[in-house]
This record gives structure tokens, C-alpha cells and sequence, in this order.
């Protein structure tokens, strides 16, 4: 493939809600280009890219799959990504290098959660959006409400540039603003089309919004609205010279139709972005931090190359596969460049672009570029990559946090390292993976984005590691605690054979306010105890409350005071006091009303308003409380406390009672005082946990 300079790059991230056609969007672009003799399918699992099993079982896209071809002499780089949230992270990660984004929408379901999430990513990355409406081949195709939702959401300037003249079965026609023709697409799924001027009612379409086209582009910069207002209009070449700028700035954001099943409408979508969509030129510098964490500029025309790497992948037979994009100079094969993320070195020994799993090798790619290097040994997502001399790293993105957790139950011993090794390997490939190795509970905890998000992960570890395990709901960090004051007095005596042991100790406990652990004092006066044993009662106490009293979970928000006790001459030793502090304290706790205390969560819940009723009821009998609600733009944000023990799965909960639509966060807030009955139950849990344990 031929070198192309940074103005000749067009790299865009296909994203929105799952499901709305972006995989067939990226077939068509192929096929348009000539890079695929003709469309493969999502229902044969024959796309470019959606080509892991995984993907092909489940006909939808999992990973960001990178694509380019070529187009009216640019190069396109295209990032096709996963419309579920539970690959959110995908779509995150590819918009972070892309100059602007497809947002393709469906045209009988119009906007929804997906689309506004991407949409605010889009934004927040100030990357120019631009809008795909497919499907339109659909029965029940409603062009102009879909139009009329997107200006509401997005606002006004969102513009179609094609209108379907046929919309439903047999779609094959668009009026096109910028020409002012009519196209009609070939049945071949070619992508080619003929153009006739239009007729009648469409004739004053295509000049009504066309003189509006006009005028926004016009309006979207100073220079010409002058010139405007002079020559009361702006010529045809005056308006596309202002276009692409008009683009950028969002003073027009783009509507096209399309039919990426039959390939309809996607070619003249690509003329447009070769001709107006924005390059890496015109973002020319990004921003950085040296070693020292000082701001710095990369700059685009800068000599020596910087590369952020912001996906990896591990693939079958190939191995460490990592994903960047060029920010600054250029990337030859051979070259050695240093990791300022993790303060080592790496070879660049070959350097590809991709169709999907197709690899095509290069020599060079140029700022603002696309490719992939394999087996970098010690670089993930996130890193930065530059010159030898340099020591800059970027932004890493910011991923949402997870909100799905599961137990990993291993179905035989002695995996233990196998699996350890997979987890710490896909949560550096997938930042919105992780992980933890709960050791008071004794469970390994997998927390992710969704319930397929952890079956997808799962699958691949099984297949991967060779290891068999199950998912299944976490055990919950509950508490024990007291709810009044009790004294003991413990005496601990062995004086059977070989040397004794002997400790007396007084105490007193009392509770202590939520959240404030526990505190042990001692108030000896006298001489009954020597000093010396209070680090040892306080030893027995603190081993006391970790191991629990009452249902094995640590003690918190006790206040314990060792105020007396006795002492023998000889036997009397550290650990005759840390015995007797130890059954001092439990015998105490037990006088005291002890309680258990489950974790409370402070949920956001963002939902539709008609979705509304069904997830308020919901909550209630999940024990929620709720605290309060906000109005955005169509939904509702609904605040509430929930206690954890009721989360679980509560993600796919939320997607099955509002079609997908809603979605929520979550973390941990403070302990409470649980219902008796739920009380009795852990309690009878874990002493059957612990009966199995010693059986
Ligand atoms: N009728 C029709 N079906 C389409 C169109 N685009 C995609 N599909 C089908 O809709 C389903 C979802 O498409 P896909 O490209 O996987 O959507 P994605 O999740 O956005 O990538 C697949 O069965 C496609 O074959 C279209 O324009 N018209
Ligand atoms: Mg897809």
C-alpha cells in the first residue's frame, strides 16, 4: 500500500447503540472500495470484522475491530466497535484516537442509551460527530421523527445531507442535498448508484435544504457570512470550501441514509468524509506529561515519533497484538522505542495495518496513522510509546466502573496460578475488567461491565488457561458489632503437664458510632497485671475481631477497655494473655447484643422516563431506599441507597426492565444494622460453611 501523509489520513470509530448495523456499515465500506469482492453477513458470520468465534456465535461485535481502505486517494482507518455497554470500554478506547465518529443510528428505534453514551464520549474527546441513519430498508422506518428526536437531542444542526426517497423494502434511493440528484443504488450490494436530477415535490426539497446548507455553512464562519451578505449568497465552491470547517466545528453535523445490508447510501457517506472530514491535521498538537509529570505539547510535525497504544489483544497463533495510533513523526519498522509508562524498551520489528484478521505488513506509518506491532513485551493499553530521548506519556482514558461483580468458584485445586496468570493478563488487555483476591472472605472476585461482559471474559479464560470454573454470587463483607455494654472476666489456666500458662483479664466493652473500627484501651491501676501483657491482650483482641464472633466477619465499632485481672508469678506469659484477651473479648461481645451489619450502596440508576414505575418498584423490594431524582434530557437519574446483598446481577436486572435503556453505577457508601430474619440466615450460612469446612 502506498504512504500516506498525515492530511491524506481520515480515521473514524464506528460506534452506537448494539445492533443499529455498524458491523455491515464497515463490510460496505470494504465493499464499496473494492478492498472485499462482495458483502459478507452477520447471520453467516462472514464480515471482516467480526471475525472471533465469540463474535460469530453471538452475531454481535465484542471487540474494536480495526479496518482501512482507500477512497478518493485518502486512508481511511476505521474502528468498527461493540454497541453494548458491556464492551463499552472498546468503544472508549477507539474514539480516543479517531479525528471524528460515525454514530450510526437505527431508523425505526431511533436514539437510545447506547447512542447518548457515545455521543457524550464523542463530545467529551472534542471529536466532530457525524450521523448515520440505517435500516432504512426497514418496514416501519420513521425518517423524520428519528430526524426530528436527533435535533432535539443533539440540537438543530443536525442536517441531513440525504433524504430516502423510498424508505422500507426496496429501499435503493436518496436525495442528495449536496448535488441536488437522485441516486439509485444498484440491487448488487456494489454500493454503486446512478444519478438523475429529482422531480416534482423533491425538486424543492433538494433546493430548500440545500439553500439552508448554505446558509448555515455561512453562518459557521465570519469570512463568509460577509461575503454572504456582499454577494447576498455564497457560490457552490464557496460553500464546500466551508464545509469541512463547518464539519469540524459541529456548526453542521451530517446526517446521511443508509441501508448497510444492501449496501445503499454508504458510498456517497464516504465521499463525504474524504473530502470534508476532518485529518489529523487539524488537531496538531495534543498534550502530554514528561517524567516529571509537566505538562508537554506533542506536536503532529514533530520529528521523532510518540505512539499511544490504547488497545492490546491476544490472539490465537499471533499472540500480544497492540493497537496505536501515531501523534507525533513517523514509525519505521526496526526501530526501538521506549515505554515512558513502565521505563523500558521495545522493538518495533514489523509494523501492520489490519482488515479485521487480515494483516498487511508496512514500512512506515506516518503521525496521525494507524497500525499494529505484535509481541511488545511489557507494553498495554494505556502506554505511551516514543523516541529514545523522550519520556512523555498520554492521557490514559478514563473507563467507567464496573458494575457486575461475580465469585470465582475453580472446579479442582491446584489451578490456582493458571487462573491468576489469565486474570492479570485480560485485565491489562481490558481496563474495565478487574479483579480482586479477596483474602478475608477467601474469594476471587471478577467485576465488569455486564453479565455478558463476564461470560465473554470467562469463555476466553476457560478456552485459554484450560481451567473449568463456575461464576456465582459473591459472599458480602458484612460486619459484627454490638448494640449495648457487657463486662467479662476470663480466666485462662493450663497447668497439666510440662509448663503452664496463666492469665486473668477484666473487661469492658461498649459500642462506638458507625464507622470508627475498633478502639482498645486499658485503664489498669494496681498491680494485679504487670503492663507488659496489655500488647498481648490487645493481640487476643485484635485476633478476636478479625476472626469474628458471631458469624466469622471482622468486628468493627467496638470500644474495648482492659481495666483489671490477675497475674501467677510463673506461668503468667504473652501467650496466656493473648488467650485470655482473645475469649475475654468474644465472651464479652456476646453478652452485648451483637449484631451483624451489611454494606449499603449508593446506586445511580439513569432511565427512561416511560421505564420509570418499573424500576422504582423494583428497588423498593430490593430493600432501596430512594433518595432522589433528577430530570436529563429524557431520563431520569434516580438516586438511591440499596444494600449490596440486592445487587447482584442488579445490571442485567436493569437492562431486562427497561429494554436495555437504563443503566446504573454504584459504590460502596456505609454499614447498617440488617433485618433480623436476612440476619439469621448469614448467621446459619456460615456456620454451615464452617461445619463443611472442618468435616
Ligand atoms: N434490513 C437491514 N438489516 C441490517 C442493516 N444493517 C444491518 N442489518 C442487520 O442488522 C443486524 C445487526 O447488524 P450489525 O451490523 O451487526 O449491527 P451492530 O451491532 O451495530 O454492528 C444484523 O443482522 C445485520 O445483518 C440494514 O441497513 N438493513
Ligand atoms: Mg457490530
Amino acid at each position: 500500500m502506498k504512504e500516506y501523509p498525515s492530511g491524506d489520513l481520515r480515521t473514524f470509530g464506528v460506534v452506537g447503540h448494539a445492533t443499529a448495523g455498524k458491523t455491515m456499515l464497515t463490510e460496505c465500506l470494504l465493499a464499496c472500495s473494492g478492498k472485499i469482492g462482495r458483502l459478507g453477513s452477520i447471520a453467516n458470520g462472514t464480515t471482516v470484522s467480526d471475525y472471533h468465534e465469540s463474535e460469530q456465535k453471538r452475531k454481535i461485535s465484542i471487540h474494536a475491530t480495526l479496518l482501512h481502505t482507500e477512497w478518493l486517494d485518502k486512508k481511511f482507518n476505521v474502528l468498527d466497535t461493540p454497541g453494548y455497554m458491556d464492551f463499552i470500554s472498546e468503544a472508549l478506547g477507539a474514539l480516543r484516537v479517531c479525528d471524528f465518529a460515525v454514530v450510526v443510528v437505527h431508523a425505526v428505534d431511533g436514539v437510545s442509551l447506547g447512542t447518548d453514551e457515545v455521543w457524550k464520549y464523542a463530545t467529551d474527546l472534542a471529536i466532530p460527530k457525524l450521523i448515520v441513519m440505517n435500516m432504512l430498508d426497514k418496514e416501519h422506518t420513521d425518517f423524520d421523527g428519528v430526524l426530528a428526536q436527533l435535533k432535539e437531542r443533539y440540537g438543530e444542526r443536525v442536517f441531513p445531507l440525504g433524504l430516502p426517497v423510498n424508505p422500507g423494502p426496496g429501499f435503493n434511493q436518496v436525495l442528495d442535498v449536496l448535488r441536488r440528484q437522485v441516486l439509485t443504488y444498484e440491487a448488487d450490494g456494489s454500493g454503486r448508484f446512478q444519478e438523475a436530477p429529482p422531480a416534482g415535490p423533491w425538486a424543492d426539497k433538494a433546493n430548500t435544504l440545500h439553500q439552508q446548507l448554505l446558509e448555515s455553512v455561512a453562518e459557521s464562519d465570519d469570512a463568509l457570512l460577509e461575503k454572504f451578505f456582499d454577494q447576498g449568497g455564497l457560490s457552490e465552491e464557496e460553500m464546500r470550501a466551508g464545509l469541512a470547517a463547518a464539519f469540524l466545528k459541529q456548526a453542521v453535523i451530517p446526517v446521511f441514509c443508509t441501508a448497510a445490508e444492501t449496501n445503499v447510501g454508504v458510498a456517497r457517506l464516504m465521499d463525504f468524509i474524504a473530502k470534508y472530514g476532518p485529518s489529523p491535521l487539524d488537531r496538531p498538537v495534543v498534550k502530554g506529561v514528561d517524567a516529571n509529570q509537566n505538562e508537554v505539547q506533542v506536536a503532529l510535525a514533530g520529528p521523532a515519533p510518540v505512539l499511544y497504544v490504547f488497545k492490546t489483544l491476544n490472539e490465537a497463533h499471533i499472540g500480544e497484538v497492540s493497537f496505536f495510533r501515531v501523534y507525533a513523526g513517523t514509525v519505521r519498522f526496526g526501530t526501538d522505542l521506549y515505554n515512558a509508562n513502565r521505563s523500558t524498551t521495545e522493538r518495533i520489528s514489523q509494523l501492520f495495518v489490519l482488515n479485521g484478521q487480515h494483516r498487511t505488513t508496512v514500512n512506515c506509518l506516518h503521525a496521525g496513522d494507524i497500525g499494529t506491532v505484535v509481541k511488545l513485551r511489557h507494553t498495554h493499553t494505556g502506554d505511551t510509546l516514543c523516541a529514545p530521548g523522550l519520556t512523555v506519556s498520554l492521557p490514559k482514558v478514563q473507563f467507567p466502573k464496573p458494575n457486575i461483580h461475580a465469585a470465582l468458584k475453580l472446579k479442582s485445586k491446584g489451578e490456582e496460578d493458571k487462573i491468576a496468570e489469565g486474570l492479570s493478563a485480560f485485565s491489562e488487555e481490558d481496563p474495565t475488567f478487574v479483579y480482586q483476591v479477596d483474602g478475608e472472605l477467601r474469594q476471587t472476585v471478577l467485576s465488569g461491565q455486564g453479565e455478558l461482559h463476564l461470560q465473554v471474559i470467562s469463555e476466553r479464560l476457560k478456552s485459554r488457561y484450560k481451567v473449568e470454573f463456575d461464576l456465582a454470587a459473591p459472599r458480602i463483607r458484612y460486619r459484627e458489632t454490638i448494640k449495648t455494654r457487657a463486662e467479662s472476666k476470663y480466666r485462662h489456666k493450663k497447668q497439666t503437664g510440662g509448663a503452664g500458662q496463666f492469665a486473668e483479664v477484666w473487661m469492658r466493652i461498649e459500642p462506638k458510632p458507625r464507622g470508627t473500627g475498633v478502639e482498645f484501651i486499658q485503664t489498669l491501676s494496681g498491680q494485679n497485671v504487670d503492663r507488659v501483657f496489655v500488647p498481648s491482650v490487645e493481640k487476643g483482641v485484635n485476633a478476636a475481631c478479625a476472626e469474628g464472633v458471631i458469624a466469622g466477619y471482622r468486628v468493627v465499632d467496638v470500644k474495648v477497655d482492659f481495666y483489671d485481672g490477675k497475674q501467677h508469678p510463673v506461668d503468667s506469659k504473652d501467650i496466656a494473655f493473648q488467650i485470655a484477651g482473645k475469649e475475654a473479648f468474644r465472651e464479652a461481645f456476646l453478652n452485648a447484643r451483637p449484631c451483624l451489619l451489611e454494606p449499603i450502596h449508593s446506586v445511580e440508576v439513569k432511565v427512561p422516563d416511560d421505564a420509570m414505575g418499573n424500576i422504582i418498584g423494583d428497588l423498593s423490594s430490593r430493600r432501596g431506599k430512594i433518595l432522589g431524582m433528577d430530570s436529563a434530557g429524557g431520563f431520569q437519574i434516580v438516586k438511591a441507597v440499596v444494600p449490596a446483598a440486592e445487587l447482584y446481577h442488579y445490571s442485567t436486572v436493569l437492562r431486562s426492565l427497561s429494554g436495555g435503556r437504563a443503566a446504573h453505577t454504584e459504590a460502596f457508601s456505609h454499614y447498617e444494622e440488617m433485618p433480623k430474619e436476612l440476619e439469621q440466615k448469614v448467621i446459619a450460612e456460615s456456620k454451615k460453611a464452617k461445619e463443611e469446612e472442618r468435616a
